[in-house]
């Protein structure tokens, strides 16, 4: 299967990572919106949120607290953004389930 984040996962595309453990890797996204744009993704391969089951809630709850915990970690805690965009409709680009996690700067709402 030829996914780029698994590749990253994998640690055959490197990424700049804050973090890593057996379940997710988070990394700094390469075309960052906001002064804090990081992404976290599971090691697991779930192309999108629709292909998510209800074996997947612990993992991707725990894919929040991570991000949660590293937006704290990296000076957010005045508030922050989180996302997953899904399928063509959402503008998802990579078919990785990845949590967008954006902060330091003022957001809007709604979103584009
Ligand atoms: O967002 C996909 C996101 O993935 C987008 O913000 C760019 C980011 N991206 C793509 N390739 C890389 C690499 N190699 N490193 C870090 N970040 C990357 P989406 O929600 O699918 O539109």
């Amino acid at each position: 299967m030829n996914c780029l984040f698994c590749s990253i996962a994998e640690g055959k595309i490197p990424s700049k990572t804050i973090f890593e453990d057996d379940r997710v890797l988070a990394f700094h996204d390469i075309n960052p919106q906001a002064p804090v744009h990081f992404l976290v993704i599971p090691k697991k391969h779930i192309a999108t949120l629709n292909d998510m089951t209800e074996e997947d809630c612990e993992l991707v709850g725990y894919m929040t607290y991570t991000a949660q915990r590293l937006a704290l970690e990296l000076g957010c805690e005045g508030g922050f953004r989180t996302v997953f965009n899904c399928r063509e409709m959402g503008s998802q680009t990579v078919y990785h389930i990845h949590l967008h996690v954006l902060g330091q700067r003022q957001m809007n709402w709604p979103p584009g």
